[in-house]
């Protein structure tokens, strides 16, 4: 029977929430394209992580020429990179930029929360409702909310009863937030903690780092990229993205293919010797892939980091502490480091193990653990996000009958290709949970969900189809394949974001296991879903 309710036009045809990388990417081939489209987000500004994430030493893990987007040769002729890991004031200039240069600024809306997303079925249009009261519709809904962009404070009772100032680092004021001469907390010694404590240390007065389980972390080596050298890379662009295209986390670094146990010891230290003083993920990514799913081998390379910290650490009960004893080195994801260990051999730095002295509660002055109260000024929480599925958690996203994403995704997130969900039409996700967005390097991964989810529309605006949805089987098949890869890996053990992991908030803490990402690398991540296409989409159904 036709639907008639349909033909009433929707205010768009697309809607993008979310202007950071992902989002600016999405908007700007939609645009091209000719689609009417918006993109409406909550900040006052354009970058998503690097317009939130101001706190002194954010900056990126990856090299930033593999970072830039690789669309456009005139952007990357014009754009010139200072560092070879760029800080997060340059990331945001530089997504700006991409902005002012494909005009896309127009079309988005600032200061534009999106509270709730119904999917309307008669109509197959999407109803959203704005926190600022404005109702809008749309056929096809893109949320680019970001993989880490719902920060989780924890669950300690008097955490508004600090005097002092106090916040997560991913909402560090857009002010100047002044640290010299003050005393200082950090709770939290993940990828941010890591970052924050190396760069602030020797500008606070007291810096106190408040530590649950310590993470693994290796040198990132950072340097500045002359004119000489960016000129040189310029004119490599093609054979960089290529490299990235071959490598399983979308990164410069190649895994080395030789086995673990048939290259001597002697030859596999050296090699260790030789990553650790290189840039980036090398140490983590261009190791042999056994690190990954070898206990005996990946304790081998878990001893030999241990050991650069013992090195490195003066005091020799202080190292122990900083070494992981509950999983082994690059399980879960890697933090990279400028000088952190070193810090801990300053006399105005202390760490506060929280496995022998546990937080008991925030107070007006301090923190009070199972020991002692200690007094701050400013109380930094470095606490971590609800990854992956939490930003669309905020959103009250409803598909057909009602059904809530919220609680399809209680157990974990569902998908088919981490890109669609079956129930939830047109709901287009190119950084979804159990995408490979996810697990490599965002703006590699980015560029080729965008590409699929573009060329998708495209499609179906040449059939004339105006509904999409992935089946339930297809979906319960993708789950399958994802689960599995969990199996092979090491990581399925491991407490992080990638499994779910956050102990502050209910249901993801320790011992629970979510499916979050795609572990099967982007080359073959990218083959799949080039099948997917050139097989009329299977697994979708279009009408
Ligand atoms: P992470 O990696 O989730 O780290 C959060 C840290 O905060 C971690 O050390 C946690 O310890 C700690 N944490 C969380 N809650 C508490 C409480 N309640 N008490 C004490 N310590 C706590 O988040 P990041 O922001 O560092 O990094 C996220 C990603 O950003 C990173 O992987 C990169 O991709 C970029 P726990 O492990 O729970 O004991």
């Amino acid at each position: 029977m036709p639907d008639n309710t349909a033909t009433v036009d929707p205010d768009f045809e697309v809607i993008v929430i979310g202007a950071g990388v992902c989002g600016i990417y999405q908007l700007h081939r939609l645009l091209d394209l000719g689609v009417n489209a918006t993109l409406l987000e909550t900040g006052s500004g354009l970058g998503g992580t690097w317009f939130w994430n101001r706190y002194p030493g954010a900056r990126f893990d990856s090299e930033s020429i593999s970072y830039g987007y690789s669309f456009s040769e005139e952007l990357l002729q014009e754009w010139d990179w200072k560092e070879r890991f760029s800080g997060q004031p340059e990331n945001l200039r530089y997504l700006e930029f991409v902005a002012e240069k494909f005009d896309l600024r127009p079309h988005m809306q600032f200061n534009c929360n999106v509270d709730a997303a119904v999917f309307d079925d008669a109509a197959s249009q999407w109803r959203l409702q704005l926190s600022d009261g404005r109702e809008l519709s749309c056929r096809f809904l893109i949320p680019a909310l970001g993989l880490l962009s719902a920060p989780t404070l924890p669950r300690y009772e008097g955490i508004d009863d600090f005097e002092g100032q106090s916040f997560h680092t991913y909402n560090w004021p857009a002010e100047p937030v002044t640290l010299e001469g003050k005393r200082v907390a950090v709770i939290g010694t993940g990828a941010t903690g890591i970052q924050l404590i190396g760069e602030i240390a020797d500008k606070v007065g007291e810096l106190s780092v408040f530590q649950r389980r310590p993470n693994w972390s290796a040198p990132l080596n950072n340097g500045q990229i002359d004119a000489a050298e960016m000129a040189g890379i310029k004119a490599r662009y093609d054979e960089i993205f290529d490299v990235c295209a071959r490598t399983p986390g979308g990164f410069i670094h190649q895994p080395d293919r030789r086995k673990f146990w048939e290259v001597p010891r002697e030859e596999r230290l050296a090699m260790w010797e030789k990553l650790y003083t290189e840039p980036g993920f090398g140490i983590w990514l261009a190791n042999f892939r056994e690190t990954f799913t070898d206990e005996a081998a990946n304790a081998e390379l878990s001893a030999f980091i241990a050991d650069k910290i013992r090195a490195r650490v003066h005091d020799p009960v202080v190292a122990e502490k900083l070494i992981p004893k509950d999983h082994g080195f690059g399980v879960q994801r890697l933090p990279l480091e400028t000088h952190y260990f070193e810090v801990y051999n300053r006399d105005n730095v202390h760490l506060v193990d929280l496995q022998e002295t546990p937080i008991e509660r925030i107070t007006p002055r301090g923190i009070l653990t199972s020991e002692r109260e200690h007094e701050f000024d400013v109380i930094i929480y470095a606490t971590g996000f609800d990854a992956v599925t939490g930003a669309y958690e905020r959103v009250d996203i409803r598909g057909v009958g009602g059904v809530s994403l919220r609680e399809k995704w209680v157990d974990g997130p569902v998908t088919y290709l981490g890109m669609q969900v079956a129930g939830f039409p047109n709901l287009l996700m190119p950084t979804g949970p159990q995408s490979a967005s996810a697990s490599t390097n965002f703006p590699r991964g980015i560029e080729l969900a965008v590409d699929w989810t573009t060329d998708l529309l495209e499609y179906m605006r040449a059939h004339g189809y105006t509904r999409v949805e992935a089946t339930t089987d297809s979906e319960h098949a993708w789950g399958k394949k994802v689960a599995e890869l969990y199996e092979i890996m090491l990581l399925r053990k491991s407490q992080g974001w990638f499994t779910g992991y956050n102990s502050n908030v209910p249901g993801h803490e320790q011992g629970s296991m979510r499916y979050q990402v795609y572990n099967g690398g982007t080359p073959k991540y990218r083959a799949t879903i080039a099948e997917v296409a050139e097989r009329g989409y299977e697994g979708l159904q279009l009408s």
